[in-house]
């Protein structure tokens, strides 16, 4: 399949490749992709995350919170090939961003940091590479840092792996300070030198005995898939190094071993031979084609993996080409509708894009202004699309806030503002409440809702006041009553009249609302008793407690009317008045909704769930292990909506950030007693 050209060794791939940088919050990934702009000459200085000056988290919402909080694009030249690096966001609020780019990469860079507390994390991103059969190589980062023997934290981190994670670089110690790192593939060591290569030293006494040590168990490993290697090893015969090369490639491309790599993000140490790796090991776009399923037939195909509306230069939308070419003017589809025409194909440098000429298969542009394009849609040229390639739909939404624009001339431009920033970050989702016109946005935890309203202000001008949205009450009644409901006005001519006797009765839970008459006689006119209905719905909007009023019926039973002065706005009148001046009369208590949560978290945090839960007021109902999750717990538990609001900030503090629940209405239940009354209280304070 055309892009397959044959390296020095045999394996390599050439042509354009697309890598995710991803890895656990904090991790290095924006750090290492400015070593590796600088070490390829993309950029002249290698900026820092703490000064602002990356490439990476160049969003005005990036640097604020100096932390990605989408993905960043870049693409740069390694010794003639072209490479582009996805640079995701660590956190897990802002994980979506990260899944949809996945299926369309080579080859994943997991950065990481010898950290106990990140190990859940890493776990959680390896199983999305895993599930996606992505080939990972781990950058052990930071290294710097490190203060035990990477052999150590290569234990700690496994569990995270559900294949071998291979050590292929070791340190050189030199004291408490690693000062460089044997490559036990290539069988050299290096010295770190800061912002530049590393130089190639003589290994001298212990450090030559760790090699060799470090190099068996790595080559053990290998054996475990080569059964000739296997037996050189038994035999005491040294493998030639192409061969171990041969066996690290291929073993990194079947995902039965995850390669392990060292350095220091920070100075450049340990990013040369990173991307040496990179450039002999990982596959090319043929093979991300064929783990697609794609069939490519001479058409254009592509991936949408992220949308951007830019204020100046309208939509763009960063798609790999897996095949053919496309260029300004050309139209694509995606499997629907049509996608649109290229207004312009633009190389990507943050948020710095350089027009460039047609985008060939393997390369990662953005291109200008397809309309009808939105993230993770398969584009293509020929005359019947191509069939969706995938599917990435966002985790269940976990904390809302309720918005509104501060200006309201605002109003209309808010709309057109979530409709982009929806369309930026699909995890978000806007809902409009019709019960009491709030709108509120859905999203993966505080910070995600914070960038997202930061968005609406800055990116879309559209500045926004936010408030905690307001959980689902309801009233009901516990004592039947009968009440009549009398209007009537006499001013000079026309008066108006309207009279009804109404039973109001307390239904079971869960019935709703009831209307019924049983009028003999005429007493109450028929044309006139759909309005003493509406009149009594009217009523019910609002009930004695500020809530509306459900599970009750309330039948009409009798009447008057007068032949002149009744009508239908007197009769809706006299409904209205019968359920004002009876409600409060029926004993009328508060109900609030009850969910049924389902929370997942490392088994090791489930008595602290638990805890959390009861504390609450939730009701646990039992816990499981977690299907397909080793080492997982699902709790199940039911809990009143107003718990339910920021749970997800306690269960992230008890699970290092990996917890997370998903939540159905359950049953609108009682509550009687001080909880009640302050939530009375406070509803009448806001009238
Ligand atoms: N000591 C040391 N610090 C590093 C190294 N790499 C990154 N850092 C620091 O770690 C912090 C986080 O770096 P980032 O590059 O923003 O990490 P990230 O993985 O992109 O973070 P998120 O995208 O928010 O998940 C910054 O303060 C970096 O300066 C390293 O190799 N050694
Ligand atoms: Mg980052």
């Amino acid at each position: 399949m055309g892009q397959n050209g044959s390296g020095p060794n045999g394996t390599r791939q050439a042509g354009p490749r697309c890598i995710a940088l991803v890895g656990p919050f904090q991790s290095g990934k924006t750090t290492l992709l400015e070593a590796i702009l600088a070490r390829t000459g993309a950029v002249q200085r290698q900026g820092t995350v703490e000064a602002g000056t990356t490439v990476g988290d160049a969003s005005k919402e990036a640097r604020h919170h100096k932390m990605s909080v989408e993905v960043s694009v870049a693409t740069t030249n390694f010794m003639g090939d072209n490479y582009t690096f996805l640079d995701c966001p660590g956190s897990i609020e802002f994980i979506h961003d990260m899944r949809s780019v996945l299926p369309a990469i080579d080859a994943a860079i997991v950065v990481c940091e010898a950290d106990e507390k990140k190990v859940p994390q890493l776990q959680l991103i390896l199983r999305e590479l895993e599930d996606l059969n992505i080939p990972r190589i781990l950058f052990l980062n930071k290294i710097d840092k490190a203060d035990k023997r990477v052999r150590e934290t290569l234990k700690l981190l496994q569990p995270a792996s559900r294949v071998p994670l291979v050590l292929r670089q070791i340190p050189i110690w030199h004291g408490d300070i690693i000062s460089g790192f044997v490559d036990l593939a290539l069988e050299r060591a290096f010295v770190y030198k800061e912002h530049a290569p590393s130089e190639v030293i003589e290994l001298k006494g212990e450090n030559a005995d760790r090699k060799k040590e470090a190099r068996f168990t790595m080559l053990e490993s290998l054996a475990d898939h080569d059964d000739q290697l296997m037996e050189q090893l038994l035999e005491d015969i040294e493998p030639p190094r192409d061969k171990v090369f041969d066996d690290l490639a291929r073993e990194l491309r079947e995902r039965i071993i995850c390669p392990v790599m060292i350095g220091v993000a920070t100075h450049t140490n340990g990013v040369l031979r990173l991307l040496k790796a990179i450039r002999h090991e990982i596959p090319g776009v043929a093979e991300t084609i064929d783990r697609l399923g794609a069939k490519a037939n001479g058409d254009t195909l592509a991936l949408v993996l992220k949308t951007f509306h830019t204020t100046h230069g309208g939509k763009l939308s960063v798609t790999r080409m897996l095949a053919g070419t496309a260029g300004d003017g050309v139209t694509l589809n995606t499997p629907a509708a049509e996608a649109g025409r290229i207004a312009a194909v633009f190389k990507l440098m943050g948020q710095h894009t350089d027009k460039r000429a047609a985008a060939t298969a393997g390369e990662t542009v953005g291109f200008g202004k397809l309309d009808h394009a939105r993230t993770g849609d398969t584009l293509s040229s020929g005359k019947t699309a191509h069939a969706s390639l995938v599917e990435v739909k966002p985790y269940p939404p976990v904390l809302a806030i309720a918005v509104q624009a501060k200006e309201r001339k605002d109003d209309v431009k808010l709309g057109q503002a979530f409709a982009k920033l929806t369309e930026e970050d699909p995890s978000i989702s806007v809902v409009h409440n019709a019960d009491n016109h709030e709108v509120v946005i859905w999203g993966q935890g505080e910070m995600h809702l914070r960038v997202a309203t930061e968005r609406l202000a800055d990116r879309f001008q559209v500045p926004v006041s936010t408030r905690p949205p307001s959980v689902g009450y309801r009233e009901t009644i516990k004592k039947p009553i009968s009440i009549r409901g009398r209007h009537k006005k006499q001013s000079g001519g026309h008066g108006q009249f309207g009279d009804v006797v109404l039973e109001i009765k307390p239904l079971p839970r869960g019935s709703g609302f009831k209307f019924e008459e049983k009028i003999t006689g005429g007493v109450v006119p028929r044309n006139y008793i759909p309005s003493v209905e509406e009149g009594v719905i009217d009523a019910l909007k609002h009930g004695p407690l500020g809530f509306p009023v459900v599970d009750l019926a309330v039948t009409l039973v009798d009447g008057s009317y007068h032949t002149v002065d009744s009508s239908d706005m007197a009769f809706r009148i006299a409904g209205r008045i019968g359920i004002v001046e009876g409600l409060p009369q029926c004993q009328p208590v508060l109900l609030e909704p009850i969910h049924l949560v389902e929370i997942v978290c490392p088994n090791e945090a489930t008595a602290k769930i638990n805890a959390i839960l009861s504390g609450r007021r939730g009701q646990i109902l039992g816990f499981d292990t977690r299907e397909g999750w080793e080492g997982w717990d699902t709790v199940r538990a039911q809990m009143a909506e107003a718990e339910i609001g920021d749970l997800i900030i306690e269960i992230r503090s008890a699970t290092a950030g990996v917890g997370s629940f998903t939540f159905k209405f359950d049953h609108m239940a009682e509550l009687t007693g001080r909880n009640a009354d302050q939530i009375i209280a406070a509803r009448r304070a806001a009238e």
